[in-house]
C-alpha cells in the first residue's frame, strides 16, 4: 500500500479529534492537528523518501514519536494509540465534529446523552430535545438541523480538488506496465464542476488489456460494484466511486462525447443532430448505417455545423446555439494570469514568509503578488493592527527592491463589520495598494440587512476588492443571504471587484454568479486565497469556474499588467 501524504496526515486529524472527544490534554491535540497540517504541505512524498533515502526528512514540528508513527503507517503496521481510541470512542461520532456549531466539548456531551450518530442527533434536534441540554439552545438546535441537512444534500459528492487528485493517483496507478494504454477523463471532473459525484474514465488500448482487472485490484478498492467485459466499477477508500470504460479507438470522439456529459448537453446536442437527420450515440454519429464522424469531438461539433465547445460550458446553458452561431466565448486560461491578489503569510494565518510566497507566484510566471494579511477583528487567524500592517509594508519595500521587476503589492483582507463599516481606518487604507473587503462574521442576517451591510461597505472609497462574496463553504456552510444583482449594480457603479475565490472549499462567487457578474459588466478578481505558498495552485480551480461561467480574458482584472492594474485600482478610489 502506497500511502501518501495527505492519508498519513488525515490519520492525524483523525487522533487528534477523537483525542479532543475525549478531552484530552490541549497540547497534545495541537501536537497532532500541527504534524497533520505539516505533512501535508511537505513538498515530497515521505513514502517516496523512506523508499529512497531509508529515512523521512526532519519535518518542523514532528518529534521522534510522530516520526516513528509516520514510519509505521508507511510501513502498513498501523497505530496502536489510533485502534485504541477507535475502541474506545464510537467513530460515527467524529462525523459531528464537521457539523456546525459542534466542537469537542459538545460532542462528548451529545455522546454522554447517549446521542452517537449523525440519524440520532437528526432526530434528537427535530423533537426539540437538543435545545433542552446544557450549553445547546434552540438557535443551535436549528444550525445543527440546517448543517445536517446541507451535509446530506452533498453526500457522496466530493471537492474538485480532492476529485483530482483522486484521479491522478489512480490514472498513475492503472498505467504502470501498461504502455498500450492511454486513458481519458470525462465526466464532471472534466467538466470543471465544483463538485463531483464519482470519475467516469476511459481507456483506449492498441490490443487486448488487463486494464479493468488492474481496477479492481487497486489496493484502495473497498467495494466492486461492477467488473465486466467492457466496464468495471469500483468504491475506492473515502467512498468514491470510480467508473472505467474501455472504448474503441475508432469511436474515441464520440464517447468521450458522451461520457464527459453533461446529460443536459447531451440531449441539446442529440437534437441537433436529429435536425439534420443524424442520430448521435456514444458510437458516432451517423446517418443511417453510415459513419458521418466519431474520431474526435472536434469533427462530431463540426459536422453538427457548429464550433468546437470546451468541456467547461458543456452544461446545457445555451453553449450549443452559441456555437451555432459561432460567438462561444474564448475562455480564459491559466497562462494569461498575471498575478494573484489575495494571499496570506505567516503574518495572520498563512505558512510562509513573504519571500517564499513571491518566489512561487515568480515560478508560476506571475509578474505582481498582493500580500492581503487579515485584519484585527478576524483574531482566530492572527489578524494585525495597523502597526503591524506598517512594519509589514516596509518589509515590502525591501523585498520589492529585491525581486525587482516583480512586484510585491501592499495589501489587506480588511473584515467588513456588522454594521457596515471596515476593520481598519480610512488613514491607513489610503496607504495601500488594494483592499480586499470579505465578510467573516455575522452570516444570519436578513438578505435586507446583509445587503444594506455590504453596500455600506462597498462605500468606502478605498473598497476595491469584495472577498469570497457568498460566504458559503461547500457542503459545511450554505451563502448567507444577500441581493447579489443589487450588489453587482453597486459594485459597477463604485469600480468595485468581485472576487472568485479559488479555494476548493468556497469557490466563491460561484460559475453562475460569474456570468451573472459578466453580463453586468463588473470585472472579476480571480484569486487563490493561498495560506502557503503551494496553495498558489488552488488558482486552477477558480480558473476552472470562470471558465463555466464563460469569462473571457478581459473580464478579469489579474490578466492586466501590473501598471494597468494599479491604474484601474486607483481609478476606483
Ligand atoms: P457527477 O458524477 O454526478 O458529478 O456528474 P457526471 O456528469 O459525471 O455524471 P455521471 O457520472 O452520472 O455520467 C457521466 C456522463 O455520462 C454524464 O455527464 C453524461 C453521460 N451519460 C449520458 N447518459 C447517461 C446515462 O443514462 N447514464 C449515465 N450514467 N451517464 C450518462
Ligand atoms: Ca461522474
Ligand atoms: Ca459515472
Ligand atoms: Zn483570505
Amino acid at each position: 500500500m502506497v500511502i501518501q501524504n495527505r492519508e498519513i496526515a488525515r490519520y492525524f486529524e483523525q487522533i487528534a479529534d477523537y483525542l479532543a472527544i475525549q478531552n484530552a490534554n490541549p497540547f497534545r491535540i495541537r501536537a497532532y492537528r500541527n504534524a497533520a497540517e505539516a505533512i501535508e504541505r511537505w513538498p515530497v512524498e515521505l513514502t517516496k523518501c523512506l523508499k529512497e533515502q531509508g529515512s523521512i526528512p526532519k519535518i518542523p514540528g514532528i518529534g521522534k514519536d510522530l516520526n516513528d508513527k509516520i514510519i509505521k503507517l508507511i510501513k502498513g503496521s498501523g497505530i496502536a494509540l489510533l485502534d485504541d481510541l477507535k475502541k474506545k470512542i464510537p467513530s460515527t461520532l467524529l462525523e459531528f465534529l464537521d457539523i456546525a456549531g459542534l466542537g469537542p466539548r459538545r460532542v462528548q456531551a451529545l455522546w454522554n446523552k447517549g446521542i452517537k450518530t449523525k440519524e440520532e442527533l437528526k432526530i434528537a434536534a427535530k423533537e426539540h430535545k437538543l435545545s433542552e441540554l446544557k450549553g445547546f439552545g434552540s438557535d443551535l438546535e436549528s444550525k445543527i438541523l440546517k448543517s445536517i441537512e446541507l451535509g446530506e444534500k452533498y453526500q457522496n459528492r466530493f471537492l474538485l480538488d480532492d476529485a483530482w487528485s483522486f484521479c491522478e493517483e489512480i490514472k498513475k496507478y492503472l498505467l504502470v506496465g501498461m504502455p498500450q494504454v492511454q486513458l481519458l477523463v470525462a465526466g464532471s471532473l472534466r467538466r470543471g464542476k465544483e463538485t463531483v459525484g464519482d470519475l467516469d474514465l476511459l481507456a483506449i488500448s492498441k490490443n487486448k488489456t488487463n486494464i479493468l482487472k488492474r481496477l479492481v485490484e487497486f489496493q484502495k478498492c473497498e467495494k466492486v460494484i461492477n467488473y465486466g467485459s467492457k466496464k468495471a466499477t469500483i468504491q475506492i477508500q473515502g467512498g468514491m466511486q470510480v467508473d472505467l470504460r474501455l472504448i474503441d479507438s475508432n469511436s474515441s470522439g464520440s464517447a468521450l462525447l458522451y461520457f464527459t456529459g453533461s446529460k443536459d448537453h447531451n440531449i441539446a446536442l442529440r437534437k441537433i443532430a436529429i435536425q439534420h437527420g443524424f442520430k448521435l450515440s456514444e458510437y458516432g454519429l451517423f446517418k443511417g448505417n453510415v459513419n458521418i464522424a466519431s474520431k474526435t469531438e472536434k469533427e462530431i461539433y463540426q459536422s453538427l455545423g457548429m464550433n468546437y465547445i470546451e468541456p467547461e460550458l458543456r452544461e446545457g446553458r445555451g453553449e450549443v446555439e452559441s456555437a451555432i452561431r459561432g460567438d462561444l466565448p474564448q475562455l480564459i486560461l491559466q497562462s494569461q494570469i498575471k498575478g494573484d491578489l489575495h494571499v496570506h503569510t505567516v503574518a495572520s494565518d498563512g505558512h510562509d514568509s513573504i519571500a517564499q510566497m513571491v518566489v512561487k507566484a515568480k515560478r508560476k510566471g506571475y509578474t505582481y503578488l498582493a500580500i492581503t494579511d487579515h485584519s484585527k477583528r478576524t483574531r482566530i487567524a492572527g489578524g494585525l493592527n495597523v502597526d503591524a500592517f506598517k512594519k509589514q509594508y516596509e518589509e515590502i519595500d525591501r523585498l520589492n527592491e529585491i525581486y525587482h521587476p516583480f512586484r510585491i503589492l501592499k495589501g489587506v483582507e480588511v473584515d467588513i463589520l456588522e454594521d457596515g463599516t471596515l476593520d481598519l481606518p480610512d488613514s491607513f487604507l489610503k496607504d495601500t495598494d488594494l483592499t480586499v473587503c470579505s465578510i467573516h462574521e455575522g452570516f444570519s442576517y436578513s438578505s435586507k440587512k446583509q445587503t444594506q451591510r455590504m453596500i455600506k461597505a462597498m462605500d468606502n472609497r478605498y473598497f476595491n476588492i469584495l472577498g469570497h462574496p457568498s460566504g458559503r463553504l461547500i457542503g459545511r456552510r450554505e451563502p448567507y443571504d444577500y441581493d447579489f444583482e443589487k450588489i453587482l449594480r453597486f459594485a459597477l457603479e463604485r469600480g468595485i471587484y468581485i472576487e472568485l475565490n479559488s479555494q476548493p472549499d468556497r469557490l466563491d462567487i460561484n460559475d453562475e454568479q460569474s456570468r451573472m457578474a459578466k453580463s453586468f459588466g463588473v470585472p472579476i478578481v480571480i484569486s487563490s486565497d493561498a495560506h502557503s505558498a503551494i496553495e498558489l495552485d488552488f488558482i486552477e480551480f477558480g480558473i476552472k469556474q470562470a471558465r463555466r461561467g464563460w469569462l473571457e480574458k478581459t473580464d478579469v482584472l489579474n490578466t492586466f499588467s501590473f501598471d494597468q492594474l494599479i491604474r484601474k485600482l486607483n481609478s476606483g478610489r
